[in-house]
């Protein structure tokens, strides 16, 4: 497999912002991290990709396994004009971006789960980690994180993830290249970050997040720091909170953020 460059993921890209300079790396430690590091100098759009990362980050200190030349490691570094409250949206905003390349490249079987996960056939294939730099509440930059296992088979999984994730590979048995796919995923954020940044309108991306949603109608566990809770969940609202009923009947709206969710079966 080929390493990534600039100019065959550019190839692909429609986008009128996002991309216009893209950095392939060999290894990073994390390319959220180098993503930090070089967002003072960057451009809006600039992306960060690694063949390999060491130190991958999911959400609360969680590892993500990372392995060299397998899989789509990177990180968008961008400057939307909103307040920090809006950043969360932006993890769905990708979520729904991601479903549609998936669509769009013949990968079927695609949910999302609330608020970052991407699963195919109940397996999770792509994990987004959305952090940012603001000053009070003006966002300085976002960095946005997507990791999407491409041509990883079992063993390159520890065991305890085996069972639990997927890549492309194991998906359709066929290896993939990724610098169509890259540009895909970057091809479809680009309009639904616009409408949201610049016209504060979620609802195309509502629309998918809900209608291949992975967690609306299921049973699931909510875990908040040391609590854990049954609940159904109904819906997601306007502001993309999923909104659940919990044991005792009442109704509440959780937001991006502390919670992390397990479907129950
Ligand atoms: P998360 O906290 O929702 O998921 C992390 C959990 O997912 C881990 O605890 C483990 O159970 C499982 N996991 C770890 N590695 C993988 C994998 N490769 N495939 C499937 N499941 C895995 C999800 O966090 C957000 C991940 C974002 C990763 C990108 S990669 C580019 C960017 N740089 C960086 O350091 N992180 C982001």
């Amino acid at each position: 497999m080929s390493n990534l460059n600039q100019k065959d993921i550019q190839k692909h890209l429609t986008t009128s912002i996002l991309g216009r300079k893209i950095i392939c790396l060999d290894m990073v430690n994390s390319t959220n991290s180098e993503a930090k590091s070089r967002a003072p100098e960057a451009v809006e759009g600039t992306i960060i990709l690694s063949e390999e990362q060491t130190a991958g980050r999911g959400r609360h200190g969680r590892q993500w396994i990372s392995p060299k030349g397998k899989g789509i490691w990177m990180s968008l570094i961008l400057r939307p004009r909103i307040n920090a409250q809006k950043v969360p949206q932006i993890t769905q905003i990708a979520a729904a971006a991601l479903f549609l390349a998936l669509n769009q490249m013949g990968i079927k079987k695609v949910e999302i789960k609330w608020p970052n996960d991407i699963l195919v056939n109940g397996r999770k294939l792509s994990g987004i980690l959305t952090e940012m730099q603001s000053k009070g509440n003006a966002v300085d930059h976002v960095i946005l994180g997507i990791g999407l296992n491409v041509n990883m088979n079992r063993q390159d999984f520890p065991e305890d993830l085996q069972q639990q994730a997927t890549s492309l590979y194991l998906e359709t048995g066929k290896v993939w290249g990724r610098s169509q796919l890259i540009a895909e995923i970057i091809n479809a954020f680009e309009p639904l970050y616009m409408q949201y940044v610049k016209a504060g309108d979620l609802s195309s991306t509502l629309n998918i997040c809900k209608e291949e949603s992975a967690v609306i109608g299921a049973r699931v566990l909510l875990h908040n720091q040391n609590l854990e809770q049954e609940a159904e969940v109904l819906d997601l609202g306007p502001e993309g909170e999923l909104i659940v009923r919990t044991a005792d009947g009442t109704i509440t709206s959780i937001v991006t953020g502390e919670v992390s969710l397990r479907v129950l079966h």
